[in-house]
């Protein structure tokens, strides 16, 4: 693929509640879109990063610097065979996952157009739908807490993940599970802990939770094995893992019993692969993070996680659970038994709203300049 041209969109969407979790709460949410020009075939990425050094290091602002002044002159012009290439040829700039990853789901995205295959199917994927659930922010009270759970249950969500953070966490888990005594319920802690602190989560083990994700730090592998002794349920790392050698690393080390794999998280869906095809051969079951993704991200995740070893709902809610308007004019939607469809035409399977990301768009560039 001849990388003709490539356009950076860093854009602001709102979303349609406020999302706040241990590391604070937004009611806007900021990406950076790539599209890349290559042989008459547009392919569109997302970089998931946020604004905020919240979730992780990467920011906006800094794939807005590593892109341009690393990434792209390394690619640009250049023919790419493919995303392993691609990841040969950044392989010297450490880190920037999520910047990274941005640009290999464009490259896939042009791949599958290329060759006429749907992402999933290219990706070896085996499902046309996907299980997925709805991850619910922390909320004012308990009432609301329940109130907000009810309501995702009335759109027919099977599987909740409730974020907790220290002194938001056993009571109100505590009442959901008694609200709704059959829900499959797994929390989130988005390392709001440390092995000391995360005592105050042993009650949990009483919940019949699926999991409990990222509790500690992201850098912590150790603690976390320490801390998986304690608990019957399941420890799943999601922050922890940026590399298919963490994943290696945590299962030989005990430190979870289930990963979380976020393409932007691990430097792209052939890292993802990676680590699915790691955590597959130890019969250790991975689903599909969300980074409250557009339209273009929530496609890529939906044909990650048509993978086999997917084997828990993905945090990959319908397009209404986020925006009233998104970039894709495709929009995604719940089916009644809590699954999303597989996007089915070739590459990604979404088109652009071009209207709709002018209105986002906070900065725009093109290469070459
Ligand atoms: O930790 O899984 C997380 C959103 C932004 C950053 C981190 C996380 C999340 C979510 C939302 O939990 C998942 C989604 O996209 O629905
Ligand atoms: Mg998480």
């Amino acid at each position: 693929m001849k990388i003709e041209k490539i356009s950076l969109y860093h854009i602001r969407m709102p979303l349609v509640a406020p999302f706040e979790t241990s590391f604070g709460s937004i009611d806007t949410r900021d990406c950076i879109i790539v599209e890349i020009n290559s042989e008459g075939l547009t392919g569109w990425g997302e970089v998931v990063a946020d604004r905020d050094p919240g979730y992780a290091w990467e920011t906006c602002g800094t794939a807005w610097h590593i892109l341009p002044d690393f990434i792209i002159p390394d690619i640009l012009e250049k023919d790419i065979e493919d995303a392993h290439h691609f990841q040969r040829c950044v392989a010297h700039i450490r880190g920037h996952q999520m910047a990274k990853a941005g640009v290999e789901m464009a490259l896939w995205d042009l791949q599958g157009q290329a060759q006429g295959s749907p992402l999933g199917q290219l990706l070896g994927g085996i499902k046309e739908r996907v299980e997925v659930g709805v991850s619910v922010g922390l909320q004012k009270s308990p009432e609301a807490l329940l109130e907000i759970v009810e309501n995702y249950l009335s759109k027919g969500y099977r599987r909740v993940k409730l974020k907790i953070k220290p002194g938001r966490d056993v009571s109100e888990v505590s009442a959901v599970r008694s609200q709704f005594p059959d829900l499959r319920l797994q929390v989130d802690a988005n390392s709001a802990y440390s092995l000391k602190t995360a005592a105050v989560l042993l009650p949990l083990d009483d919940f019949d939770l699926l999991l409990i994700e990222q509790p500690l730090a992201e850098d912590d592998l150790w603690d976390h094995s320490r801390l998986q002794k304690q608990f019957q349920t399941p420890l799943c790392l999601d922050e922890s893992i940026t590399a298919p050698r963490h994943a290696r690393q945590a299962l030989e080390m005990g430190a979870c019993r289930i990963v979380n794999i976020k393409p932007g998280r691990v430097g792209g869906i052939s890292q993802g692969m990676a680590i699915h095809d790691i955590c597959q051969d130890q019969n250790v079951p991975v689903w599909c993070g969300g980074m409250l993704e557009t339209g273009v991200g929530r496609a890529a995740n939906l044909a990650l996680a048509s993978l086999p070893n997917f084997r828990l709902p993905g945090d990959i809610s319908a397009t209404e659970r986020y925006y009233q308007e998104d970039i894709t004019n495709e929009s995604f939607t719940l089916n009644t038994d809590s699954t999303i469809d597989v996007p089915n035409k070739p590459g990604l399977g979404v088109t652009i709203n071009k209207k709709a990301l002018a209105r986002f768009t906070l900065e725009h560039i093109t290469f070459p300049n």
